[in-house]
């Protein structure tokens, strides 16, 4: 029997990068299967189609794997190209996607949320052109999920996922490739591999923590193989079901140990770390932190420095919350650049016109036209061509951007499991009164403009509102409040603070300090601690 009769789940809406929950609520029996069938409907069905299909190793992933392969095969798709052992990391499912001339493609991951039986799950799918689905496609598979009433799933013994080829499930084939070699291969074409064998063989250290998650099988080819790294210089480099119980987002206070010895006596020249399914990055210098919006706007600035952008960038592109860093880079350069909502299935309109090259999220996301994701191990291996081609340390590099652009001082304060009436009421009171703020003064600092955050699509004219409340000053500092579409409990609320400092005086103060007014002023406008009763953010990146 292939056809089985089922009932709408109710809470089945992707949010910022497709649908997460808690793994025990994924894996109850028809959840997964519901959400699968409803995707394939979205999509107006898979027969004949070719998909790909990996995740990130963690728990369920590959139960999950082996029901969407009988599912594939029940719907009718031609070919299902799999990453052996159900991995691949994000970037590298794009990328496949896009050399195989597939239709599209299923990721299993939660991507920074952590793993295991009580932990998180998810599922993404990405269009042909390798890149999250538009809120369009999401949209269609939320309504699908509310009148679904039946899925089809082939009866068939599990595949071997572990066996390099071909095989047949029904009329379908299955094959299983390695993760590893074509993502590896497509950055080979863009970056200076001689060069960066060179700076290895002379002494350079590095240290990435892969963080028990999908990257260490690339990282380890990439870094140790192919370009002579230490052996060890990848850390953690084995994904497991629950990344040792590591809380896989690479920021300063989960990547703790890599911070450590970055930070420590004797550092190496260079850390970097990137979370579950590989898409994000945090980059370290010897004694020194990097902010994802600095990363980005030093990328976009150096980026001709590697073979692939030798030609230059045709724009950038950054996601509204990011700090305007990168737009200084771009006027610089005389080149477009774009503000879009948070998530980067935004950036994917704008790459396939050609509008950009280089895109990046504050949340340690950069990325470019190579594939239609972010990509972590991308932004390690420019920032490694950059740091070869100019030989400069990564601090220096810092110093001279922020001498030449000047700096954009910048925070994200997350406030974690929040009662969601709560968030909800703290969000829905500050939006009513984002009219009446114009003009208005919080700790002598006059508000220029308030708004909540609406994106006109420049490409397919689509409009997508209530992306975060803006509140911008005179001088041009913001501060920018949303909630998380991430998470898996309760509500969390991300409040991001910039403010800009033209130099040459006062470029290297703290950022907290240096954002002590902007922090303030959350305060007073929205009553962040007042209301929720917390001493501070969770975390701060
Ligand atoms: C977060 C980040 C966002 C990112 C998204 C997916 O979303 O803020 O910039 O694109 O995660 O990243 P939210 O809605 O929780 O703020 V990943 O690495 O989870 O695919
Ligand atoms: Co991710």
């Amino acid at each position: 029997m292939t056809r089985h009769a089922t009932t709408p789940i109710p809470g089945q809406k992707p949010g910022t990068s497709g649908l997460r929950k808690k793994t025990p609520v994924f894996s109850a029996p028809g959840y997964l299967e519901n959400f699968v069938q409803a995707t394939f409907d979205a999509l107006g069905g898979v027969t004949g189609k070719t998909l790909v299909l990996g995740g990130d190793g963690r728990y369920f992933g590959d139960t999950a794997t082996q029901i969407i392969l009988k599912m594939a095969a029940a719907n009718g798709a031609a070919r299902v190209i799999v990453g052996q052992g159900a991995w691949l990391s994000t970037p590298a499912a794009s990328h496949l996607i896009r050399l195989r001339g597939a239709d599209g493609g299923l990721i299993l991951s939660a991507s920074h949320n952590p793993g295991g039986p009580e932990e998180d799950f998810g599922v993404k799918y990405n269009m042909g052109n390798g890149g999250p689905a538009p809120e369009a496609v999401t949209e269609a598979i939320y309504a699908r999920t509310q009148v679904i009433d039946f899925y089809l799933k082939l009866e068939a013994p599990d595949v071997d996922l572990g066996a390099l080829g071909d095989q047949h499930l029904g009329d379908m084939v299955v094959e299983v490739v390695d993760p590893v070699a074509d993502y590896a291969d497509l950055m080979e074409t863009l970056f200076d591999f001689p060069a960066l064998k060179a700076m290895f063989a002379g002494g350079f250290r590095m240290r990435m923590d892969s963080m028990n998650a999908i990257t260490g099988p690339y990282a380890v080819e990439i870094l140790e193989k192919r370009l002579g790294a230490a052996p060890g210089t990848v850390v953690h480099a084995t994904p497991l079901p629950d990344f040792g119980g590591m809380h896989p987002d690479p920021n300063p206070t989960w990547a703790h140990e890599l911070m450590a010895e970055m930070m420590g006596a004797n550092a190496p020249d260079f850390g970097a770390a990137s979370d579950g399914d590989g898409d994000r990055n945090m980059i370290l210098g010897a004694g020194c932190y990097v902010s994802p919006s600095d990363s980005l706007a030093v990328l976009a600035a150096n980026a001709h420095l590697a073979p692939g952008y030798a030609g230059g960038l045709k724009g950038v592109a950054r996601s509204m919350p990011t700090s305007a860093a990168v737009d200084r880079v771009a006027a610089a350069m005389g080149i477009e650049a774009h503000e879009t909502p948070t998530g980067w299935k935004f950036f994917g309109n704008l790459l396939d016109a050609g509008r950009c090259t280089i895109c990046g999220e504050e949340s340690f996301g950069t990325g470019s036209d190579h594939v239609r994701e972010k990509d972590g191990l991308w932004a390690v291996l420019l920032w490694l061509n950059i740091l070869a081609a100019t030989g400069k340390s990564v601090a220096e590099l810092l110093a001279d951007h922020w001498a030449t652009y000047g700096r954009n001082y910048y925070s994200r304060h997350d406030y974690d499991a929040l009662p969601v009436d709560q968030a909800n009421a703290l969000m829905g009171d500050l939006r009513a009164r984002l009219g009446d703020l114009p003009g208005a003064e919080v700790n002598g600092m006059t508000i220029r403009a308030a708004d909540d955050f609406a994106y006109h699509d420049p490409i397919d004219a689509s409009v997508s509102k209530s992306q975060g409340l803006r509140i911008i000053f005179a001088d041009d500092s913001r501060i920018v409040l949303r909630l998380s579409g991430t998470g898996t409990e309760g509500a969390t609320l991300r409040v991001y603070l910039e403010r800009y400092v033209a130099g040459p005086e006062g470029l290297a103060e703290d950022p907290q300090q240096a954002l002590a007014p902007m922090i303030a002023a959350v305060e007073a406008l929205a009553g962040v601690a007042a209301r929720t009763g917390r001493s501070g953010p969770d975390v701060i990146t």
